[in-house]
């Protein structure tokens, strides 16, 4: 079962990984440079059955991505709070105010200046993928300065939609998520940094390369969102489904993850989950978490485990 790759890792990390103190002031135990692959074919999903995973809030987050959006807002509206500690810890931070998660989500949700002010994430994933900023030489009309940003920026998704059908064997079909200059202005700085798709025999594959990992809590998501992504660019360009490959830098497990690490290696994989699209939509851009029908999906029970924000 191809689950093994990852307990072996998490079990790998919580043996001999280095210890070292975080950004958060957790600490971790964490190893450098892993890789786990899984094979597409037949609407397999890498979906790990040792745990639940919350395949549908993952899927609406990735829709979320490819919508452009960087506020938290139609997220909370859905009850997806993935992402609400960020802004949350920002709002307490600057106000000295202590309202508590619930509360911040639902006043986000019915306050839109409020979420305008307070549940901005900066220009994280979406702004990237669909509007990376480009800079021009100024014109006249616009007065001082040698550069102007220009109005729409890159959708790197659409492109790599185009050069998929027109150029399917080209070795640049990438969408990037680590833009140096404006790493300052997001929440996070992006893990799952770069995707990158190849066609071989009328198969998609994809490839990510994610620069820091959670193997607790953030692996069973972005495995997932890497292969969901890889079969909606396959279902619009007409391929079948190859292979996932994700690549790990920085795979670590959080020091307050014992008991999930515990638990979870005491667990063994069973069954083979399925993706099938209810529709093809019109672009890559017209998803919603309906489309997605998964079968075959009976994990094990949640675990649940702190974040580190
Ligand atoms: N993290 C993930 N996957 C994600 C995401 C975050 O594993 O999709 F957004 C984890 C990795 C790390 C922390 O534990 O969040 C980010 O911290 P840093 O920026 O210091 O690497």
């Amino acid at each position: 079962h191809w689950e093994w790759q990852y307990l072996d890792l998490m079990r790998r990390i919580w043996e001999e990984g280095d210890e070292r103190v975080d950004r958060t002031g957790v600490g971790t135990r964490s190893l450098f440079g892993a890789l786990i692959r899984f094979d597409l074919s037949g609407g397999a999903m890498p979906l790990l059955t040792t745990k639940r995973v919350y395949w549908k809030t993952a899927s609406r987050e990735l829709l979320w991505f490819l919508s452009g959006e960087t506020n938290i807002r139609p997220l909370c509206a859905q009850g997806v709070e993935i992402w609400t500690d960020w802004p949350l810890d920002r709002y307490r931070r600057e106000t000295g105010g202590s309202m508590d998660r619930a509360a911040f989500s639902r006043r986000i949700v019915e306050d839109a200046d409020f979420a305008a002010r307070w549940g901005d994430l900066g220009p994280v994933y979406g702004k990237q993928w669909v509007d990376w900023p480009v800079y021009e030489p100024a014109r006249e009309e616009d007065g001082k300065g040698l550069y102007r940003r220009r109005e729409r920026g890159i959708n790197q998704v659409a492109q790599v939609v185009e050069s998929l059908k027109t150029n399917p064997g080209s070795r640049r079909h990438i969408i990037e998520g680590w833009n140096v200059a404006e790493l300052d202005a997001m929440a996070l700085p992006p893990c799952h940094k770069t995707y990158q798709f190849h066609v071989a025999d009328g198969r998609l594959s994809g490839m990510l390369y994610q620069r820091s990992c959670d193997m607790g809590l953030g692996f069973a998501f972005n495995m997932w969102s890497l292969a969901l992504l890889t079969r909606m660019l396959a279902q619009q360009c007409n391929l079948e489904p190859g292979e996932v490959v994700w690549s790990g830098a920085d795979v670590h497990l959080y020091l307050n993850h014992a008991e999930l690490v515990k638990e979870q290696l005491a667990r063994s994989p069973a069954g083979e989950p399925k993706l099938a699209f209810a529709r093809c939509p019109d672009s890559v851009f017209d998803y919603r978490v309906e489309d997605f029908d998964v079968t075959g999906y009976a994990p094990q029970a949640h675990i649940a485990a702190p974040v580190a924000v």
